[in-house]
């Protein structure tokens, strides 16, 4: 069994921010679940466009308030406390957050704990990765 606590990694290098986003990275790659499961904080007024060409991502508003736009429809979804998003279909998006917005975010296939957003908005896939 694995056990963490967020307050005592979230100071560690499971712990990655880039561009007004910070994510605690509670399961990796190397935690063998063939997935990852991240908490992420968005800065309060943040606008990102990302696109997981590699992953699904799915992703639980635990507190915050803001949106999601599907950018291959152009429709707006509301983000609030209970909204989940699956991106399965590696659906190219922005995500503001009106209010900062802290998110339970799951990854298939697992990140290795070093990624940054790539120019296109992916993040590399895993062999790439390793
Ligand atoms: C909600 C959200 O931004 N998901 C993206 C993943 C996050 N940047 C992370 O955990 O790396």
């Amino acid at each position: 069994m694995i056990v963490r606590d967020l307050n005592e990694i979230k100071d560690t290098d499971r712990a990655v921010s880039d561009a007004q986003w910070t994510s605690v990275r509670m399961l990796l790659a190397e935690d063998g679940m063939g997935f990852s499961f991240h908490i992420t904080v968005l800065d309060a007024g943040s606008e990102h466009t990302f696109h997981y060409k590699h992953h699904f991502e799915s992703v639980f508003c635990i507190s915050g308030k803001g949106s999601i736009t599907d950018l291959a429809t152009g429709k707006t979804h509301q983000i609030r406390p209970g909204v989940m998003y699956a991106l399965n279909e590696h659906d190219k998006h922005t995500l503001r957050a009106d209010e900062e917005l802290v998110m339970a975010c799951c990854f298939n296939p697992p990140v290795t704990g070093t990624e940054v957003h790539q120019e296109d908005g992916s993040y590399a896939p895993a062999d790439a990765a390793a």
